[in-house]
């Protein structure tokens, strides 16, 4: 069988010598030296000033709106993992949807001013694919109205925009390190920031707003992670330019194959490198969409619909909203496996089968 995805393994060797480094010290969790030595080499990797390892790329967006005081309404996508919009209700505000532009699939920024009220505290987009969203744009908008931005980079790793990391933009992007995204430490998520400010409150909420032993600065979470997933994660970061690289050689490799075939693709960043977190292909109809994916998976190979339905027609929990592109696109929209171990024969056969 062929699936969707597989986590990159580091040789166990060398992640058996993070753990002994953890036998010896016996400190399991609460931000020990691995989670410490983590975050800076990603800090020098990402090329960025501040970073949070925590528990996951959900806590993370729950944490972002917590840290921000978001209230009332968030502009967002409908177009995204669950999480996206999730974590909005989970924090007491309302998702109000914007549909996407049909060729990048990120939010369409030409329609966020309309659905601006003086209940929307901010805009929360995603990086669909790691595809960076139209930064200069969104914050724009953002600082015209005063709205707080959080980008939701759980795609994005490793991924630039005109020259610095897409994390650079908005007030709060997170990531998530989940086994199935390209650099990941099992479970696990990343905050970042560039508010030195905003930053302490951030280290404060991750760690259920302590202070010291005996006061408390905010009202905070249990975000951390542990010094086993900070292992993981130090083992993996010694290999993220050879996964990046192989992902971006098959991601190639598709391309090449699938030239001839009546597929669209994500319209990326003109300004920005794909990284290979995913591979996903538009059908002209659903129905084609539909064959094709039987007879993969008659043949052994596993695909998903990211990101099918639309969170606006899902969500038992939210006000239902018919959105024109998103609910084309999304019941058009296929991901094809892509992983570090999938070898360029797998993909050839995998393109031969694609009508
Ligand atoms: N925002 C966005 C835009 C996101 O995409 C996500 C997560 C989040 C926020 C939230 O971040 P986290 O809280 O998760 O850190 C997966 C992931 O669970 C989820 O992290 C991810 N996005 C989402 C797009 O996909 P599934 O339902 O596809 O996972 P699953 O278990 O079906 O795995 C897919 C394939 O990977 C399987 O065929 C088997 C393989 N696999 C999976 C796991 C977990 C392995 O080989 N080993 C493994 O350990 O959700």
């Amino acid at each position: 069988m062929i699936l969707v995805t597989r986590p990159f393994l580091p040789p166990m060797e060398e992640y058996n010598r993070y753990l002994e480094r953890i036998w010896k010290s016996s400190q399991l969790t609460n931000m020990g030296p691995l989670s410490r030595e983590l975050e800076e080499r990603i800090k020098e990797y990402l090329k960025v000033d501040y970073l949070l390892f925590v528990t996951n790329g959900t806590i993370a967006l729950q944490m972002a709106i917590k840290a921000l005081e978001l209230r009332g309404e968030i502009i967002t996508t409908p177009f995204s993992f669950v999480a996206t919009s999730s974590t909005i209700v989970w924090e007491g505000c309302r998702p109000v949807f914007v549909d996407i532009d049909p060729r990048t699939l990120n939010i369409d920024p030409t329609k966020i001013e309309a659905a601006i009220t003086s209940k929307v505290s901010a805009i929360m987009a995603t990086h669909v694919y790691g595809n960076p969203c139209n930064v200069a744009k969104i914050d724009a908008i953002a600082k015209k109205y005063n709205l707080k931005v959080i980008y939701d980079a759980a795609h994005a790793f490793g991924v630039e925009v005109a020259g610095t990391s897409v994390l650079n933009f908005g007030d709060i992007s997170t990531l998530s390190l989940h086994a199935t995204k390209l650099f990941h430490t099992g479970e696990g998520g990343l905050m970042l920031t560039r508010d030195p400010r905003l930053f302490e409150r951030l280290q404060y909420i991750r760690n259920f707003g302590f202070r010291g032993e005996d006061s408390f600065a905010y009202l905070g979470i249990n975000g951390k992670n542990s010094e086993l997933h900070a292992a993981m994660g130090l083992a993996n970061l010694k290999y993220i330019d050879q996964i990046i690289h192989k992902r971006q050689a098959l991601s190639f490799q598709y391309d090449q194959n699938l030239k001839q075939k009546n597929l669209g693709r994500p319209l990326w960043h003109k300004n920005s490198i794909n990284n290979g977190a995913y591979y996903p292909v538009f059908f002209e109809s659903e129905e084609k969409l539909l064959h094709c994916r039987k007879k993969l998976l008659d043949n052994g190979v596993s695909t998903r619909r990211y990101f099918y339905p639309s969170l606006a027609t899902a969500l038992p929990y939210i006000e239902l909203k018919a959105l024109p592109v998103t609910d084309d696109i999304a019941k058009r929209v296929l991901c094809l496996p892509l992983y570090y171990d999938l070898k360029v024969e797998e993909v050839d056969w995998i393109c031969n089968l694609i009508m």
